[in-house]
Order: C-alpha cells, then structure tokens, then sequence
C-alpha cells in the first residue's frame, strides 16, 4: 500500500512520516521549506507494509507550486509506468492556522482539481500541531474547516 503525505510547506509532513517510520527524517525547524525531493518509508504498521511518500510542501520559500507539482507528478508518472498504484493522499493541514490564507485556499483547489471528484475517497483531510490550540479551539477550527464548502465543506464527500 502507498499512501502520499502532501500539503502546505511546514505542515508537518516529514514529522508525520518519521513518527511512524523509525526512520531519520529531516524536519525544517527553520523558515526556509525543508522537503526538497519525493522520498519513500516504510512504516511496518499493524496491518503490514505501508509505504509512506514524503513530499515537498507547496507555498515553498524558493519553488513555484507549478515546479513542486511537476516533481510529484514526475515521481507519480514513474512509479505508475512500474505499475506501482497510489492507494490514497493524506493531505496535512495545521489546526493552529488561524486564517485560510489565498495560497492556502488555492492550494487547496488546486489539490481538489487534482485528484479529481472520483479519488475523493481515496483523500483522508488530517491535521496537526494540536497541542499548540486548546481542544475547544480545535474542535472549533476543525467544525469551521468541515462545514465551509471553500474549505472541506458540503460540496466534498464526507472525509474530504
Ligand atoms: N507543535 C508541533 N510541531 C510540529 C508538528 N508537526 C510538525 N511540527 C514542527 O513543524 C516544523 C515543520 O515540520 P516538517 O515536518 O519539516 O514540515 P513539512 O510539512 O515536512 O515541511 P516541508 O518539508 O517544508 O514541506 C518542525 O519544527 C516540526 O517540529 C505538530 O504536530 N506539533
Ligand atoms: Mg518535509
């Protein structure tokens, strides 16, 4: 099973992956955006093998989203023509974003129109950085991302 870790620069997805995966990761505690490749892990989970695809976050410091995207793409048309599917997206956002920026919301879009209605359920919406809000005011956030159709509201399925 191959799941792809993606989402905004800084979201914590190189963290994620390295929890899960007893492996070294670099993790950027700085500004610039760390993840410059597509890179693969093992995480020997519960219900066996899952690899885990770290990428390069989008709004990055340097790349365009256009040149972030065509790294992913590259990696994905390579692995497709090895006949090696991607079984799901888990796209990473933090809960401690007070405010849905315009790339944000972009970037977004852009990931919809990307996967496409009929991989919707293959995408599991998940976020981070938890503990840096109280619990009331995640849950609030977490209501507020869930019920606006710009952000993964009505016009998504249910775990979009
Ligand atoms: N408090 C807190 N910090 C986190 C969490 N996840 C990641 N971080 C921190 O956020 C910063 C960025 O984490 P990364 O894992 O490098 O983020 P990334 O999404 O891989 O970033 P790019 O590689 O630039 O796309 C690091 O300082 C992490 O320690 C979390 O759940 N809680
Ligand atoms: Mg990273």
């Amino acid at each position: 099973m191959i799941v792809a870790v993606m989402g905004m620069t800084g979201v914590g997805k190189s963290t994620f992956i390295s929890r899960l995966c007893e492996e070294r990761i670099k993790i950027g505690h700085d500004f610039e955006s760390c993840t410059q490749s597509v890179d693969v892990y093992t995480w020997k989970s519960p219900m066996g093998l899952i690899y885990l695809i770290d990428t390069p976050g989008f709004d990055d410091d340097v790349r365009s989203d256009g040149d972030v995207l065509s790294l992913i793409a590259e990696w994905l048309l390579k692995t497709y023509k090895r006949k090696i599917h991607l079984s799901g997206i888990l796209y990473l956002h933090r809960i401690s974003d007070n405010r849905m920026s315009g790339n944000a919301l972009r970037n977004l879009k852009m990931f919809q129109n990307l996967c496409g209605q009929t991989a919707l359920p293959n995408v599991i919406l998940a976020t981070t950085m938890w503990e840096k809000v109280s619990e009331a005011e995640g849950v609030r956030l977490e209501t507020l991302l869930k019920n606006k159709e710009q952000y993964w509201g009505v016009s998504c399925p249910d775990n979009f």
